[in-house]
């Protein structure tokens, strides 16, 4: 994979983060996205020893700044092969009657509007390269509704269908679209959603072996680094306690 570069979106925690990692043990130059600044310059700190490493620090629901920072790259990191649309989280687990407007802004605006922003700022290179392999990371939320998941659910079957939709309409340009679908995640994903509440974002994983950032980071990497004329499309995968959203074996 020498001489390839990827941007990872959500690369300062969790899945994101360990993508960086894996991607960076195979000599694939990172461009390191999210709002945290001290956590993307610990971690080019960390991996620049390895590979080369731009960080660009800003809030994906911003599109101005989206689009400008990924225009003014630097000229060795404009040529993006790789694109692993990551970024994004839950806000909250209400039932819809009691849900907080805030929390809906924010999962639409994160999950899937700032998706297509970072998109919107990326594909164009990829069409003049007629190359390029889109990674977007949807989840089970994006497959079936459980209760309390409504707008999150709703986030990431928008996520499954712009998916299937960048396929459709890239395909024709060699470029290669799937999505990685996982399940349960042990990862700060549970603190977002319960406002830092840690006992019970810690109590989402208990009783049970949760799926780890590092076997979706191992995932993802084999899923980009496949002969050219494969492409994995679509790909759900769960921890083996889990069945489904609700169907989840504690002890
Ligand atoms: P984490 O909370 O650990 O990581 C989320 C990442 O997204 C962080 O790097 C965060 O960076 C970034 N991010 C969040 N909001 C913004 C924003 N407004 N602007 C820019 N970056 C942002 O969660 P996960 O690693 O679990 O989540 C990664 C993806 O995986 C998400 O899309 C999530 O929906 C999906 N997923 C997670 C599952 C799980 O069980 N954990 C299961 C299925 C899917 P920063 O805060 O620094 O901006
Ligand atoms: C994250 C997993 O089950 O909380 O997408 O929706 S879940």
């Amino acid at each position: 994979m020498k001489n390839k570069i990827a941007l990872i979106t959500g690369a300062t925690s969790g899945i994101g983060r360990a993508t960086a990692k894996v991607f960076a043990n195979n000599n694939i130059d990172l461009i390191l996205c999210g709002r945290r600044t001290d956590r993307l310059e610990n971690l080019r700190l960390e991996l620049s020893t390895f590979v080369k490493v731009h960080i660009l620090q800003f809030d994906i629901r911003d599109k101005d700044t989206v689009l400008e920072a990924i225009k003014t790259l630097p000229e060795e990191f404009k040529k993006i092969n790789i694109l692993i649309n990551n970024a994004g989280n839950a806000h909250g687990l209400s039932p819809i009657d009691k849900g907080d407007i805030d929390d809906w802004d924010a999962m639409m605006d994160i999950n899937v509007k700032g998706l297509l922003y970072v998109s919107k700022a990326v594909i164009p290179g990829m069409v003049q390269q007629k190359s390029g392999h889109i990674i977007n990371i949807g989840s089970t939320a994006g497959k079936e509704v459980y209760p309390g998941g409504n707008v999150y659910c709703a986030s990431k079957h928008a996520v499954d269908a712009i998916n299937q939709g960048m396929r459709i309409d890239l395909h024709a340009h060699g470029i290669r679209v799937g999505a990685v679908n996982p399940g349960l995640v042990e990862t700060e994903f549970s603190k977002v959603r319960f406002k830092g509440d840690t006992d019970r974002a810690n109590a989402v994983y208990q009783g049970f072996t949760p799926l780890t950032p590092e076997d979706i980071a191992e995932i993802i990497y084999f899923t980009i680094s496949r002969p050219p004329h494969v492409n994995i499309a679509d790909l759900i995968v769960m921890p083996t306690d889990q069945a489904t959203s609700t169907i989840v074996n504690k002890n």
